[in-house]
């Protein structure tokens, strides 16, 4: 089967309330779509990145740039195989978020052409999984307290406070004074200390987290090695890890005990799944993060986080913690967890209606081969 072409298309979804990290607030989330058409067939793959290149070198205007002059006609010959997208942009360098999105889309416009679940593709295990939730810094203590407070009560299976120089000891402290030993803690820095903080950071280990998240710069493997050699509590790495080779690297240094897997940040599900295999080979958990994913993204990332490996709950919070109102239908937490997507492909669509309320602009690229 060939691609007949691919829709780019922009939407600008409002935030339920800003979300604050180390790296700036976010008020709305605007996501680049991928639509891939093939024959009777299409497929939908989102993109990671952000309006701008913060959290990761990459940008949304940047992503659909490399997409539409580079990654579609080197494609073009392949027709439509998963297994080929890998290999037919590995020439272009980095910019691992927009190919992770073309191939996302391949992947789900052929698996639905083989009645296939993106979960029964990957190897899933479960059909629910343990999701967290991942908490802004706050304005004051006080109000963090009623944040997570809400979060509990609606049954999240983990809490991870964003924290940074200035707002980490004490709200850290109050949450785990206010909630007991019971609740299952993490901490994520988005790289906003340096190996001069290490002393500080440790005085986090009173707290009994589950994990602190990249405090570091992403290339900097050396100081979280020496981070971990310090702590009793287990670094994990977000940014630092774009590939299965930086994470058997970051591991064979003694870098992280514990991985976070963006498909988006790693160059699509299939490299996620083998993130996955190394983690897992080398008796490391993994956890599914999340980049403030639409109902699409969403879907796909559940049927990730039910690999064997994954035994920590991800960052896949219900629809309703990120937007009023989603492009597909709502993911809902049940008894802290949320279903795993079962029809073919990634098994969710965007509600058409939705889907033009929220759309700022679109493009059809027609691909010949
Ligand atoms: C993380 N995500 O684990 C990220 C980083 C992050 C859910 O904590 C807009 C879109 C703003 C995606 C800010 C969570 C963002 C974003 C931070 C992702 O590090
Ligand atoms: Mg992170």
């Amino acid at each position: 089967m060939k691609i007949d072409g691919v829709e780019l298309r922009e939407v600008a979804l409002p935030l339920v309330s800003p979300f604050r990290t180390s790296l700036g607030t976010q008020h709305e989330r605007n996501a680049l779509l991928v639509r891939v058409v093939g024959g009777e067939t299409e497929g939908w793959g989102e993109c990671a990145a952000e309006d701008e290149p913060t959290y990761s070198p990459e940008y949304l205007a940047g992503a659909a740039d490399l997409i539409r002059r580079f990654a579609l006609p080197a494609l073009a010959p392949h027709g439509l195989d998963p297994a080929a997208v890998g290999p037919a942009l590995r020439h272009l360098r980095g910019h691992v978020m927009a190919k992770a999105a073309v191939e996302t889309a391949v992947l789900d416009c052929w698996l639905r052409a083989h009645g296939v679940s993106l979960a029964q593709h990957l190897g899933g295990v479960r059909r629910r999984v343990r999701v967290g939730v991942s908490v802004g810094i706050a304005e004051t203590v006080d109000a963090l307290l009623e944040t997570v407070d809400k979060h509990l009560t609606a049954g999240y299976a983990r809490i991870k406070l964003k924290i940074e120089p200035g707002w980490d000891l004490e709200p850290v402290r109050a949450v785990r004074e206010t909630f007991g030993p019971g609740v299952m803690l993490t901490v994520d820095a988005n790289t906003a200390y340096t190996p001069a903080d290490l002393r500080h950071l440790a005085q986090l280990d009173a707290y009994g987290l589950t994990l602190i998240e990249q405090p570091f710069a992403p290339g900097d493997l050396r100081s979280h090695a020496a981070l971990a050699a310090r702590l009793d509590t287990p670094v994990c790495l977000d940014e630092s890890i774009t590939s299965a080779r930086d994470a058997a690297e970051a591991i064979r240094m003694g870098a992280c005990s514990i991985i976070n897997i963006k498909p988006g940040r790693v160059g699509g599900y299939l490299e996620a799944r083998r993130v996955h295999d190394v983690a897992e080979a080398n008796g490391v958990p993994v956890w599914c993060g999340g980049m403030l994913e639409t109902g699409l993204g969403r879907a796909a990332n559940l049927a990730l986080a039910g690999l064997p490996g994954f035994t920590l709950p991800g960052d896949i919070s219900a629809t309703e913690r990120y937007y009023h109102r989603d492009i597909t239908r709502p993911f809902v937490l049940d008894g802290g967890e949320l279903p795993v997507p079962q029809g073919p492909g990634i098994g969710v669509t965007p509600d058409p209606e939705a889907l033009e309320a929220c759309t700022t602009s679109v493009e059809w690229i027609p691909l010949s081969a």
